[in-house]
């Protein structure tokens, strides 16, 4: 749902993220259906507002128990998401009819892989994967889908679904499907006793709790040019751009190693604890870091600074540099720092840094030699001692050498602090945040203080 970027000038343009604000009229006249919705409202006076649900507290029993009704040729379906023709009905429906940029020319291409990733977090309801097909047909023509999440808002813990991938068919536009897919979706999550969501869009609606902006890293201007993603700036010869992009062959944070199982406590921790200084945030389980943390190739990457594995690294440098043999440094180093070896889980609290990106190409419309955007995302990240510019380098050289084309960045948290730095320039598309059921006292946040990404 983030809006890509599209052509000429982005990587340049100084514009800061606006909260949009709509006209009085435009509001009348646009929000029939969100006007009538337990959201935060653009009337809403900021000094009035006080944390809590918007709507009354209601019981399961209160829910309407039969889904909403759909035009006579369309039924609803839940959509297994492990069946793997059931996945690709959902990947072509996304594929062909998902998130465009403003000038339609690139759109995200979300892998099966990721879907069955992004849907399936410890807890998911396969009834919150939710489709219409056409009766008789049977083709897949819209979806929208819930996953649980326990969010922190202004420090108050908040029950909640996250609400992504609402796809409505290109032909089946503008007739009030998506209202309807919106409204059984919250009966399905309010029968499990949960009321409130969180969602993002790239479209103003009532109101946002903080609006982002993309920027983006050129890994491989030649191709971004190419396809029109950037252009070549003024008095730039395309030498000097692909110059003034390269990066290191190698990563320069010592201790830095892929994620693995064993360091999912010490991960649960230093993110739950480094997220809790923002005003919107999510909080993380154990088994939900495994889930979205553990490394899975074209889907997430997550790399740990392991300082057990750093001091060794920075021994070993020091011994060659005395020119010992090799078997004097190892015998220096702790005998816990094997990284392999059995019963090294005393390892996982050496963690001290831990950053991650995922894998969302997009596809590029109608070009003749190239289909796709490998386009890598910034995840959560926690710097500890690493300062965030060094980790963040490392990043974009890993992501680099993997192959992807650009690395996009929002500006929340303390992104701010280096993008200017490590080159990324501002996107032309901002990300709006919500929050369904819940009004949140001094919002809209500035995106420094939101510790929320949706993927
Ligand atoms: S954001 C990604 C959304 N998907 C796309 O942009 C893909 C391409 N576009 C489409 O497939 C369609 O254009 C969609 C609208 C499906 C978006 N979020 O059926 P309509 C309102 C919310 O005639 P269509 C994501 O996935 C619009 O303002 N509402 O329109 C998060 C109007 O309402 P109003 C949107 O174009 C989704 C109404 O829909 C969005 O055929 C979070 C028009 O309906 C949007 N992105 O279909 C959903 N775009 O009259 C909310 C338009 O009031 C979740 N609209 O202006 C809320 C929490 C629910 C769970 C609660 C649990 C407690």
């Amino acid at each position: 749902q983030q809006q890509q970027k599209s052509i000429a000038g982005l990587l340049d343009s100084l514009a800061l993220a606006p909260v949009a604000q709509p006209s009085r009229k435009d509001i009348k006249d646009k929000y029939a259906f969100w006007g009538s919705q337990p959201v935060m409202q653009f009337s809403d006076e900021a000094k009035d507002v006080e944390d809590g649900p918007i709507d009354a507290p209601k019981t399961v029993e209160e829910v309407r128990k039969e889904p909403y009704t759909l035009p006579s040729s369309f039924v609803w379906c839940e959509c297994n998401i492990n069946d793997p023709h059931e996945v690709q009905e959902v990947y072509t429906l996304l594929h062909n009819n998902y998130v465009e940029d403003d000038d339609a020319m690139f759109r995200f291409n979300y892998s099966p892989e990721f879907l069955q990733w992004a849907l399936q977090p410890p807890g998911y309801q396969r009834d919150w994967h939710v489709g219409v097909r056409v009766k008789g047909s049977n083709k897949l023509v819209a979806f929208i889908s819930g996953i649980p999440a326990s969010i922190r808002a202004n420090g108050k813990p908040v029950p909640a679904v996250e609400i992504n991938f609402l796809c409505v068919l290109k032909k089946l536009r503008s007739k009030r499907l998506a209202p309807v897919l919106i409204k059984e979706i919250t009966r399905r999550v309010n029968l499990r006793g949960i009321w409130q969501a969180a969602y993002t869009a790239g479209v103003v609606l009532p109101r946002p709790v903080c609006g982002c902006r993309y920027w983006h890293r050129s890994l491989n201007p030649k191709k971004l040019i190419e396809v029109r993603f950037s252009s070549l700036q003024p008095r730039m010869t395309m030498a000097r751009t692909i110059k003034l992009y390269r990066l290191p062959s190698s990563t320069t944070t010592p201790g830095l190693r892929p994620m693995e199982a064993r360091d999912t406590a010490a991960v649960t921790e230093l993110l739950n604890g480094h997220l809790a200084q923002f005003k919107l945030t999510q909080h993380f389980s154990e088994d939900e870091v495994a889930h979205w943390f553990l490394p899975q190739p074209l889907v997430v990457d997550t790399y740990v600074v392991d300082s057990q594995l750093a001091q060794q690294q920075q021994q070993q440098q020091s011994s060659e540099a005395q020119q010992l043999p090799a078997g004097a440094a190892d015998a220096a180093a702790p005998s816990s720092s094997s990284s392999n070896g059995a019963g090294s889980s005393s390892s996982s609290s050496s963690i001290v840094s831990v950053v991650s990106f995922y894998t969302l190409p997009s596809s590029v419309l109608g070009h003749e030699e190239h289909n796709e955007l490998r386009a890598a995302y910034m995840f959560y990240t926690v710097p500890g001692p690493t300062p965030l510019t060094q980790l963040m380098q490392d990043a974009l050289t890993l992501a680099a050498g993997k192959g992807y084309d650009v690395f996009n960045a929002l500006d929340l948290m303390d992104n701010a602090s280096f993008l200017k730095e490590l080159k990324f320039g501002i996107g032309d598309g901002a990300l709006q945040y919500y929050l369904y059921n819940w009004r949140m006292a001094n919002t809209p946040l500035q995106p420094k203080e939101l510790g929320l990404i949706l993927l």
